[in-house]
């Protein structure tokens, strides 16, 4: 392996982009990846999207060995496509996995910034709400949305986390190691908030960059009132699990500290 591929403090890295009907968006974000962080491998992970996107891929991945795409069978999911892509990374001996959207949202120009903070952290975080970080051409619901579902999850979880719903993320493979992976269930957007939460009762090193955040230019948004509302019961269930787990261990006098109560 040339030390070329590698991130100096970090290794091997390897950018899962999850993509769903992102014909237009592909190819620009997959070479602005390039220019950002030309150690980085990057797989894209599309679910059969109807428009093409696989196509694109797929030609993209032929001109550029930096580039591979795993294709699945069909739409299931943010979560279920990151999922696998964790799975190809560690089965290639990758030592680290970057979450990005398609759409342009994260920009790939932040990426060597959370890489630099991955050199001292097991996860780092792209934080759009905290100092420093930038939230461009948002519409008022969707900044509503954010910030509103942020403060029910520190609330309702106990994390010191500000964006736990944020998807642009860095994750050492052995922190994944130490998540029990099999047993996350979100299939949507949750799933951010699944994996902040699990990464925080495991306990390893979890790191908050600002980002600057834009909204998408070309294409749609799979968001959906069934993501928004899978996303408030799974809080909520957490939550309560987390406050029972807590009283139980109070009662027996084998508190860890681990959960904090808002
Ligand atoms: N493979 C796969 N990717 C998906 C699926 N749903 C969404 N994505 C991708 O996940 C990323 C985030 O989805 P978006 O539609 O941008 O969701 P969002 O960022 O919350 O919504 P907008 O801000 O409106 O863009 C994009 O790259 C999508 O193409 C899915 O079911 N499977
Ligand atoms: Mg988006």
């Amino acid at each position: 392996m040339r030390r070329a591929d590698e991130v100096p403090g970090v290794g091997r890295v390897l950018v899962v982009i999850p993509t769903y009907n992102e014909a237009d968006n592909i190819a620009v974000i997959v070479g602005r990846v390039r220019r950002a962080a030309p150690a980085v491998q990057i797989l894209i992970a599309d679910d059969n999207s109807p428009d093409g996107t696989g196509a694109i891929a797929d030609a993209l991945a032929d001109g550029d060995a930096h580039v591979q795409v795993l294709h699945r069978q069909g739409k299931q999911g943010l979560g279920a496509a990151y999922l696998a892509g964790f799975g190809w990374a560690r089965e290639r001996g990758y030592q680290a996995v970057v979450e990005m959207d398609a759409d342009g949202s994260h920009a790939p120009e932040d990426l060597p910034a959370l890489l630099d903070a991955a050199r001292d952290a097991d996860v780092v975080i792209g934080s759009r709400w905290t100092r420093g970080a930038r939230v461009l051409n948002w519409p008022l619901r969707r900044l509503l949305l954010s910030r509103g579902g942020n403060l029910y999850a520190r609330l309702a979880l106990g994390m010191p986390v500000s964006d736990a719903t944020g998807g642009y993320r860095v994750y050492r493979i052995s922190a994944l190691d130490a998540i029990d992976l099999e047993s996350v269930t979100s299939q949507g957007y949750s799933f951010q908030v699944e994996l902040s939460r699990l990464a925080h009762r495991a306990g390893v090193r979890i790191v908050e960059v600002p980002i600057t955040f834009a909204e998408r230019e070309r294409g749609d948004s799979k968001m959906s009132p069934k993501i928004v509302v899978e996303a408030l019961w799974r809080i909520t269930a957490w939550g309560v699990r987390d406050r029972r787990q807590a009283v139980r261990r109070g009662l027996h006098g084998t508190a860890t500290g681990q959960v904090r109560w808002p």
